[in-house]
């Protein structure tokens, strides 16, 4: 089976806070389509992709928080683009918000999954690392509550079958810790697929805020390389109901090149040829683990 083909990072511009999700559904489908047209198997969408960023805001009302997360997937609103996804044959990641009744309690995840070209879910994952602050803070110009609308994730880091090699997932956050890529890269997962909201303006450090496009490539380009893999990092980006997110979506080689990125801060793809071989290049060699990793001086890293 060949582990050659061709992917697409495919970013979203802002998604505002009425928009329903037939719309954000559609322009994904859109670029979709585009991404198939320039020879796409595999497209990457972003994190909490199909309705705002609601962890900017405080929201009490439990009816109207619930409305942002889905129960089920696919569901009536997201079946076209499961829909559009078999007819081309292409498989797809998507990250969303999951509501899941267990134990007769409501269970909350940001959450993705991996559709493979047949339509079928292959893998999911739920955030593992939850930034922001559980309550609402009135010293910020807005909120990042994800640590109080989401459980950390409850399923690891799992790698699976795709494309003729191993694949596994992130969702944001996670890209800054080199402990998400280093597991999954012992794994042996050979591309990375992550989507991201990342604000342009952190309020607790804003004197970074001039590095938030650097400090994103950063992480990703040291996932990739340091691990021997492939990484699609995949933005929701522009000025979202007065809140700027960067954008820098982007595939990245093993060796830690960028080799293709979107322009601007709207619906946009990229793409390129990925080569799952190329991963050895780092892997038989300077990331060899089995020869180079010496674990029991790492001990310290996994303590609590
Ligand atoms: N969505 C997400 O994880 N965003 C964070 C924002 C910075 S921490 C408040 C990120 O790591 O990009």
């Amino acid at each position: 089976m060949t582990r050659r083909f061709i992917a697409a990072t495919a970013q979203l511009g802002p998604i505002a806070r009425d928009e329903p999700r037939a719309s954000a559904v559609a322009r994904m489908q859109a670029l979709l389509i585009e991404a198939h047209r320039r020879g796409a198997e595999l497209v990457v969408f972003p994190e909490l992709a199909l309705t705002t960023f609601f962890p900017r805001w405080l929201i009490e009302d439990e009816a109207e928080l619930d409305a942002f997360y889905e129960t089920e997937m696919p569901n009536a609103d997201v079946q076209p683009l499961f829909d559009t996804a078999r007819e081309l044959g292409v498989g797809f990641y998507l990250g969303y918000a999951e509501l899941v009744i267990e134990g007769g309690r409501k269970r909350r995840f940001n959450t993705s999954i991996f559709v493979d070209k047949s339509g079928t879910i292959l893998g999911k994952y739920r955030k593992i690392h939850l930034p922001g602050h559980p309550e609402y803070e009135d010293w910020r110009p807005f909120q990042h509550l994800e640590k109080k609308y989401f459980e950390h994730g409850d399923l690891g880091f799992p790698v699976f079958d795709a494309f003729g090699g191993k694949m596994g997932m992130c969702l944001c956050n996670d890209r800054r810790w080199p402990e998400t890529f280093r597991v999954l890269g012992l794994r042996g997962a050979e591309l990375v697929m992550l989507g991201y909201n990342t604000p342009v303006h952190y309020p607790p450090a804003p004197e970074h805020d001039h590095l938030q496009d650097f400090h994103n490539h950063l992480s990703m380009q040291a996932g990739a390389y340091a691990n021997g893999n492939w990484v699609i990092g995949t933005a929701k980006a522009g000025r979202e109901e007065g809140c700027d997110l960067i954008a820098g979506s982007c595939i990245i080689a093993p060796t830690g090149e960028i080799v293709a990125r979107t322009q601007g801060f709207g619906d946009e793809i990229a793409i390129a040829e990925i080569d799952l071989d190329r991963c050895r290049e780092l892997r038989d060699n300077v990331f060899n683990f089995a020869l180079h990793r010496e674990p029991e001086d790492y001990a310290v890293i996994c303590a609590p």
